[in-house]
């Protein structure tokens, strides 16, 4: 059965939001310290540092965020109103293991997502939990050198357990690792920092940056198969899905070697989901890793793992597309004369969306949900404190347009649709406020002033229409 928009009649709208980026409250009731709370404020094209713990003097935006840990009854109260049936958050692994490493839960950390979850179904809002998104317990990082270490595997697992049985009758929807598949840029600190809490030393030279990403990657894939087992073992209802930020390579020409460059990057960059959507790794990797001299620690105990651990659907983000060509061994991205870009240099490509959605089916033939999609965007607050953003509207209205023909004209199975940012919050690449993706107006600059006072734009209203009538009034 289908409604009007030909989207199914239960589909899932809400928003998408990660604890590090909204929370705040970085020490409340025994959290301990994660990489995201160590990531310094950036700008646009100026990098956040990864600091060697927390540094007197230094500004973490992560820190006090937009206190959502102390406003979440009236911001989902606010998400109830918009429409949403469902919310997309993440558990901070440090509220729950404070280091990472310990056997016993802190309570108070379990005690609040018991609370944040009560709070959605009172509304009839599914949350749509992931486990670790870019928030590793900087004692991991410290003290085991991040997921270069096998034994993250056990803490990461024990995690995922305890998360699943505290929560099995209020969580159905999960997805074990935040955009997994953004260290293969491994040369950029931030993103091996973020996915994998690996922080290269100075001998460490790309070849060794390579094979280390390789390794922390590989038991990645593993605790998450393990988790994904574990799951269904403790509630068979559970979904547990991938999540891979999805960003098509556009050959820049039709010149074929810039076709099989844009080809061999697309297998580079989503073996992740291959191994945890297939259960094994992609050929093109075995054979990569061969020709590289690379050589993962993967045993034949890890491969039955993965045989064992296939997701129920993929969760992918997605954002632009990007080009590229090839460059005499390797390859160059180079700018796309036919998109626009955001004032973040991003390009937009609704129609890169709907290809995105037909190549995840045609390689996975897997059940699909968007969960993230939007527009960072600077918004002004007029004098009679409305805040008109047609921008937004217009870049979500286009992907929607794009994701219900890729339903209705490519047969695509697609669970639900979850912008990114859905109230204004710290931005994970620059750090800032005032890159905002939000429905809901967050009174916060980059120095980190304001009243934190929610309101709402403009856009909350268009997206209120667009889920009352599932997808029909763009
Ligand atoms: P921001 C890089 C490239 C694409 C998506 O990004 C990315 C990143 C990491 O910065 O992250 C995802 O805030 C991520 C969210 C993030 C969102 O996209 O840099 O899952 O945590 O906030 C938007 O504009």
């Amino acid at each position: 059965m289908t409604t009007k928009s030909g989207l199914r009649p239960d589909f899932l709208w809400g928003g998408a939001v990660a604890a590090h980026q909204l929370e705040g409250a970085w020490q409340a009731d025994g959290k301990g310290v994660s990489i995201a709370d160590v990531m310094t404020a950036g700008a646009n094209n100026v990098p956040r540092q990864i600091t060697a713990g927390v540094q007197p003097g230094q500004n973490y935006p992560n820190h006090s965020a937009i206190d959502f840990y102390h406003h979440y009854k009236a911001d989902i109260k606010l998400f109830a109103e918009m429409g949403f049936n469902c919310f997309r958050t993440s558990i901070a692994w440090t509220r729950i293991f404070p280091n990472g490493d310990e056997s016993a839960p802190n309570e108070a950390g379990l005690k609040f997502y018991d609370d944040l979850f009560a709070e959605c179904h009172k509304y009839g809002i599914e949350p749509v939990i992931t486990l670790s998104h870019f928030e590793l317990p900087y004692h991991l990082v410290s003290e085991y050198g991040g997921w270069r270490d096998r034994r993250v595997i056990d803490f990461f697992v024990h995690f995922a357990e305890v998360c699943f049985k505290r929560y099995r009758h209020s969580v159905k929807y999960w997805m074990t690792f935040n955009e997994i598949n953004n260290q293969m840029m491994y040369m950029n600190d931030f993103t091996v920092a973020t996915n994998s809490g690996l922080v290269f030393r100075h001998n460490e030279d790309a070849a060794t940056r390579e094979a280390l990403m390789y390794q922390a990657s590989h038991y990645e894939v593993v605790a998450s198969a393990l988790a994904v087992k574990i799951g269904h073992q403790i509630n068979p209802n559970f979904e547990i899905g991938s999540m891979v930020n999805f960003t098509p390579l556009y050959p820049a020409s039709a010149a074929p070697a810039d076709i099989l460059v844009a080809e061999k990057m697309m297998q580079r960059r989503y073996w992740w989901s291959d191994v945890q959507a297939w259960g094994h790794y992609p050929c093109g990797m075995e054979a990569y890793f061969k020709q590289h001299n690379l050589r993962p620690d993967i045993t034949a105990e890890d491969r039955i793992v993965l045989q064992e651990g296939t997701v129920d659907y993929i969760g992918f983000s997605y954002y632009n597309s990007m080009t590229i060509a090839v460059d005499g061994e390797g390859f160059k991205i180079v700018a796309n004369p036919t998109l626009e870009t955001s004032e973040w240099d991003w390009p937009i490509d609704p129609i890169g969306l709907r290809y995105s959605l037909n190549w995840l089916q045609d390689r996975y033939h897997l059940p699909l949900m968007i969960v993230e999609n939007g527009l960072g965007a600077r918004d002004k607050v007029e004098a009679d404190g409305r805040i008109h953003d047609p921008y937004r509207s217009a870049y979500l209205r286009a992907h929607i347009e794009q994701m219900i023909k890729a339903v209705n004209d490519d047969g695509v199975d697609l669970w639900g649709y979850t912008p990114w940012g859905c109230i204004d919050l710290v931005s994970a690449g620059t750090g800032q406020m005032s890159k905002r993706y939000g429905f809901i107006y967050v009174d916060k600059d980059d120095d980190g002033n304001g009243t934190l006072a929610r309101s709402r734009k403009d856009s909350f209203y268009w997206y209120q229409k667009v889920i009352q009538t599932n997808g029909a009034d763009l």
